[in-house]
């Protein structure tokens, strides 16, 4: 199989367990039900979802155990990205070629929407960790993971000095910090959460989370190239809305070409940490080329 067909067959697992999981909660008032689908389901990548189970696999774990906590993460992100482009916040119309969820629902519902998923995220990985009680305290330990990722000191903290930081003067080490948070936290979290699950070496805990968070700053960092250089088609939103916001990234601190060095570079960095897996590591080898190749 190569690496496209590799991802799409993980993209329809992990679609296929969010919509059971979204069926539970088809008896809720309807609006919200409908709100969470739209939502959940307009078309992302799914990386850290497939991330997760793509870094559990590779220590040997089953993703029958790892695919909910898979789930709720992109439960996580989905409710972000809800929150993120309201009108108090980035105040975004569209994500992913489609309305965004305010503009289809209103804001309140938006607002509900958001808090759904993620209240859904956790009860999502509570009642999957009481399914492997053999397994529980690792369980409990990937879930705080993912928690403190995703948390004040993680992707809200990121989020918190991105808004702040708005039309203020260029400072380098602030703009690593908010990147590594509002979006590296997340995808690091990822990796660590689907390797915590096995009982594994430090040394193969450190490794999998140095990969992460080079990984995580790559990945924001062609956000903000793509924010120049993509096409509303292909990103499904309108570029160049960075630059109209005085958002502090990376291709106004550094411009284009030193941007794309660096993600590059980065990227490299990443890979190398995955020697220490071997061959076992090649499928997250090849997501770190795909995330600097991507285009939407
Ligand atoms: C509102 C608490 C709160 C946090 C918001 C993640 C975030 C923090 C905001 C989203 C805004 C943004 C563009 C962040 C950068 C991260 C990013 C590139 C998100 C888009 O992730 P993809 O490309 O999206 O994985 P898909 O559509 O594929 O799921």
């Amino acid at each position: 199989m190569n690496f496209r067909e590799e991802y799409n067959k993980k993209l329809a697992l992990v679609e296929n367990a969010l919509e059971k999981i979204i069926e539970r909660y088809s008896s809720c008032p309807l609006t919200i039900y409908k709100a969470v689908k739209y939502s959940l389901f307009a078309g992302g990548k799914r990386i850290r979802p497939i991330l997760l189970l793509t870094a559990h696999e590779m220590v040997g774990g089953n993703t029958e155990e790892s695919m909910e906590l898979a789930c709720g993460l992109e439960m996580i992100h989905t409710y972000s990205l809800v929150h993120d482009d309201l009108p108090a916040m980035d105040d975004d119309d569209m994500r992913r070629g489609m309305p965004t969820t305010h503009k289809v629902f209103g804001e309140g519902i938006a607002v509900l929407a958001g808090d759904s998923l993620l209240n859904m995220a956790y009860e999502v990985f509570l009642d999957n960790s009481l399914r492997h009680p053999g397994n529980l305290r690792n369980h409990i330990k990937a879930v705080s993971v993912i928690a403190a990722a995703a948390g004040v000191n993680g992707m809200i903290g990121g989020q918190v000095v991105d808004l702040e930081m708005e039309g203020k003067p260029a400072q380098p080490e602030i703009l690593d910090y908010i990147h590594t948070h509002k979006t590296g936290a997340l995808i690091e979290a990822s990796l660590k959460a689907g390797i915590v699950l096995e009982n594994t070496e430090q040394k193969a805990q450190e490794a999998i989370a140095e990969y992460g968070r080079k990984l995580g700053l790559a990945f924001q960092i062609v956000d903000d190239i793509l924010d120049v250089v993509g096409d509303e088609d292909s990103m499904g939103k309108k570029p160049k809305r960075d630059e109209g916001r005085k958002k502090l990234t990376y291709t106004a601190v550094y411009g284009l070409e030193k941007s794309q060095r660096i993600a590059e570079e980065l990227i490299e960095q990443a890979v190398s940490q995955l020697d220490y897996f071997g061959d076992k590591a090649n499928f997250l080898k090849e997501i770190a080329y795909y995330i600097l190749k991507r285009r939407m």
